[in-house]
């Protein structure tokens, strides 16, 4: 699909975000305008390969734990000094796709790459992923977070990083719950996008992964094996002396792709990233299931709490009971 034709789409409103991003609304979900090119360009120009991985997700809802999961798994037989990811940020490693598909790092270093399972990610919602991707047979690993917890660490990214007009005031808690329920928000509205990963997690288990932030906090070595499987790089039970099984290599896995390793990483602590124009310690924080409950107000966590019923009403998914 080209510019125009989204721009046909498109309906005229564009409205600010936090007062600080034009964002426009496209089949349903809201897209920063000044991406439109980017977006329009991953939808009609990608090609993807059958073996590739793409991880797919909301924003904030564990996207860079998943990035480095995956990487992990596929490379785990790397010695630890040839980690990539102790030089480089997940997100520079694995480009947003929708983000910078026209940059050169993602055309030239990702794309163009001969590599078999080459990783890729993207916040598209799987009824805009590019026609190519959903016919590709390629695998799809989505994941996501309980409603509350991806708000509140939604407001404090964005409060870093969004260059605002006004002043250095974080945006107050209120309007960021009135975006995020009124779905007015990048990529949102959330429970669409979520919901549409879901579905087809259920038509198509063997090619679409559907995890969750909290199972992977609750029972990291259970879902590390159930990703691995999926990639078709499963952990294997004979491979150990006592026969116990490789719990040695699911839990290196983790510790390399654990919140606190990443964020000690001199690379992920004072560099602002060429690509992304954004401090790399900007995805790391806490890491918890349950912040939302030093920020959010009992009637915000409410107001939450009854819309997440509704719109997740009859899908057979549960995400408001942390
Ligand atoms: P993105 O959409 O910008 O890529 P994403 O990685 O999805 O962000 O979400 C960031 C959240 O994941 C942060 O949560 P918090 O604000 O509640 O703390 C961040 O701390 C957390 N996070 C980042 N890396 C990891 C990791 N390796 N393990 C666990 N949580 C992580």
């Amino acid at each position: 699909m080209s510019i125009e034709e989204m721009n046909e789409l498109a309906p005229k409103k564009e409205v600010m975000f936090w007062n600080a991003h034009e964002i426009r609304q496209i089949e349903g979900f809201w897209f920063y305008a000044y991406l439109m090119e980017s977006v329009a360009a991953f939808r009609s120009d990608f090609q993807p390969k059958s073996d590739d991985i793409l991880v797919t997700s909301f924003p904030k809802t564990g996207t860079t734990w998943l990035v480095a999961l995956c990487h992990n798994i596929l490379h785990r037989d790397d010695r630890v000094e040839d980690d990539v990811l102790t030089r480089m940020n997940p997100h520079e490693l694995v480009p947003t796709l929708d983000v910078f598909f026209l940059t050169d790092q993602v055309q030239d270093l990702v794309l163009n790459s001969d590599r078999s399972n080459r990783l890729l990610q993207t916040h598209l919602p799987y009824t805009c992923l590019p026609e190519a991707v959903r016919n590709s047979g390629c695998k799809i690993v989505h994941v996501t977070r309980n409603p509350k917890d991806t708000l509140v660490s939604m407001w404090h990214f964005f409060n870093k990083i969004v260059k605002r007009d006004r002043d250095t005031d974080p945006f107050p808690l209120e309007g960021a719950v009135e975006s995020f329920c009124n779905g007015v928000l990048p990529w949102g509205p959330f429970y669409e996008h979520v919901v549409g990963y879901w579905e087809e997690s259920r038509k198509r288990p063997d090619e679409v992964l559907f995890l969750t932030y909290e199972d992977l906090c609750r029972d990291p070595k259970e879902e590390v094996r159930k990703l691995a499987s999926f990639l078709g790089k499963p952990f294997s039970s004979t491979s150990s002396v006592n026969g116990d099984d490789d719990d040695d290599e699911v839990e290196k896995v983790l510790w390399r792709s654990s919140l606190g390793r990443l964020k000690e990483l001199e690379v992920n602590k004072n560099v602002v990233s060429e690509l992304t124009q954004i401090s790399n310690s900007s995805y790391f924080r806490k890491g918890t299931v349950g912040d939302w409950k030093n920020y959010l107000t009992p009637q915000m966590a409410g107001r939450v709490d009854q819309l997440t019923q509704l719109k997740l009403q009859g899908t057979g998914l549960s995400l408001d009971d942390f």
